[in-house]
């Protein structure tokens, strides 16, 4: 027997890009792949994938780990058990946040964060930055070093009292990124309406977790989606708005497009399966679960958010994963006890079911072509934050991150998910397929049944510039 040309064959691969489908052979060596074509030469490891799709590992740009929470709150997941859950359901990269403090250096914030992946990870990651202080210091020196030295993102909030910016500190932030070509997402509701709000309902005692959709109507996002688009069309530069919700910032989005402005956008799952209702239909404390912001819409806004990922309103789908147990103290009941909704911890899991539930009910319900599912979980993430050709595709010379797919009726239950969360939004869900395979770098990290660990495998990785559309670069105004 000839010696094996391949560490690894995939075989009978129907592989998809974001641009065409066709059936080859995967070779891979070293953790890349070196070959695609038929009849492909030994592997000294194989896998039939015959009769499967095979996509593209997934990029989840969007998601938050170990990230520091004010006492007692704590998140459910660090770079161990997040990572462990992203590869068992396709994700081989993830983009959480390094999150400054106010009165904190943004520089520390990483260090930090460093800390608490490093020897951690299952898959790659990379970090974006939360910029909380742009003090002069983090805007002249921290922002573009940290910028040439691989964290090409970061994200800025209208909302949340230890991280909102006003207007001109967002300009002064956008102004950066357009300075040195890095990519900025905004975080967009209107931080003065939600608290106006929030004020009146609980001085009503309207306080149970279904008021927390209530305190932030669609009308909050839309004006500070409007509001995001022109800082960013004064400034010209391009913005991403992360987990838009619905109808309104849709709208808002489209009349940017319309107009020519680089804006692009995100969604979630979220905004695809769960309703208001979810929150609770009644002032039980059950719903505390599904709190999130934006919060789940209603039927009608699905299917705007899904027409959205058909005709390529929508760049990004990730997973704004937010793990906090839901029943314990550190998490949705913070302190232990029933809190009004404005103490709940916003966010919900879904590392996991991110990809399995859009190729489920988008691609085999025919909701989404299957190249439009790459582009959206694995490609252009890989390109808006400056990972691509690396990541996000299936070509020769790229990572060989992977998933073969299992086209089968799966019921989605938490006691089988494999993040440290006591919940999942998604309990009961009947979907028709999960990953057979996960590789990461051609090792298989999950095969269908159980998960292969070895944390510190995961590499971090330095992001370039945005590869989605050209930035304007270094003239200012
Ligand atoms: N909203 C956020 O802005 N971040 C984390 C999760 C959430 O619901
Ligand atoms: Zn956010
Ligand atoms: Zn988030």
């Amino acid at each position: 027997m000839s010696i094996p040309t391949f560490d690894l064959v995939i075989r009978n691969a129907l592989v998809a890009t974001a641009s065409d489908t066709f059936a080859a052979d995967i070779g891979v060596n070293g953790g890349r792949i070196v070959q695609l074509g038929s009849s492909l030469a030994n592997g000294k490891r194989e896998i039939d994938a015959l009769g499967r799709v095979v996509t593209p590992g997934g990029v989840d740009a969007h998601c938050h780990l170990d990230q520091p929470m004010q006492a007692p709150v704590r998140m459910a997941d660090g770079f161990d058990s997040g990572t462990r859950s992203a590869a068992c359901g396709g994700t081989t990269t993830v983009i959480p946040f390094a999150a400054q403090a106010k009165g904190q250096s943004l520089r520390a914030a990483v260090d930090d964060y460093h800390r608490r992946a490093e020897g951690r990870a299952h898959v790659d990651y990379a970090f974006h930055l939360i910029v909380s202080d742009p003090t002069p210091q983090v805007l002249r020196e921290e922002l573009p070093a940290l910028i040439a030295e691989g964290y090409t993102s970061f994200k800025v909030y209208m909302t949340y009292d230890d991280l909102k910016l006003d207007d001109g500190q967002i300009l002064d932030v956008l102004d950066v990124a357009r300075q040195h070509g890095a990519m900025a997402m905004i975080h967009a509701e209107n931080a003065d309406c939600i608290e106006w709000l929030t004020k009146k309902l609980e001085a009503a005692g309207r306080t149970a977790p279904r008021f927390h959709a209530h305190s932030r109507p669609m009308l909050v996002e839309r004006e500070a989606t409007h509001r995001a688009i022109a800082l960013a069309e004064l400034v010209d530069v391009p913005i991403l708005i992360v987990h838009v919700s619905g109808r309104d910032a849709v709208e808002q989005i489209r009349w940017a497009r319309g107009q020519g402005l680089k804006v692009f956008a995100e969604t979630c799952p979220q905004y695809l399966f769960l309703t208001a209702e979810d929150l609770g239909i009644d002032n039980s404390y059950a719903g505390a679960r599904c709190v999130c912001s934006p919060p789940p819409r209603d039927k009608g806004n699905q299917e705007v958010i899904w027409n959205g990922l058909a005709d390529g309103l929508f760049t990004l789908f990730s997973s704004d994963h937010a793990p906090f147990d839901y029943d314990a103290p550190e998490g949705k009941k913070p302190g232990g006890e029933e809190a009004p909704f404005s103490h709940i911890p916003n966010g919900i899991p879904g590392l996991e079911t991110r990809m399995p539930l859009l190729y489920s009910k988008g691609v085999l319900a025919g909701r989404i072509t299957l190249n439009r599912f790459v582009e959206l979980t694995a490609t252009n993430p890989a390109k808006a934050y400056g990972l691509h050709p690396r990541k996000g595709s299936i070509a020769v010379g790229g990572d060989a991150d992977l998933v073969i797919w299992d086209e089968r009726p799966v019921t989605i239950r938490n006691d089988r998910l494999h993040h440290d969360v006591d919940y999942t939004p998604y309990e009961g869900m009947q979907l028709q397929a999960w990953p057979a395979f996960t590789l990461a770098r051609g090792e298989v990290v999950w095969d269908g049944q159980a998960f292969h660990p070895r944390p510190g495998r995961g590499q971090f990785l330095r992001c370039g510039e945005p590869t989605i559309l050209p930035l304007p670069r270094k003239s200012s105004i």
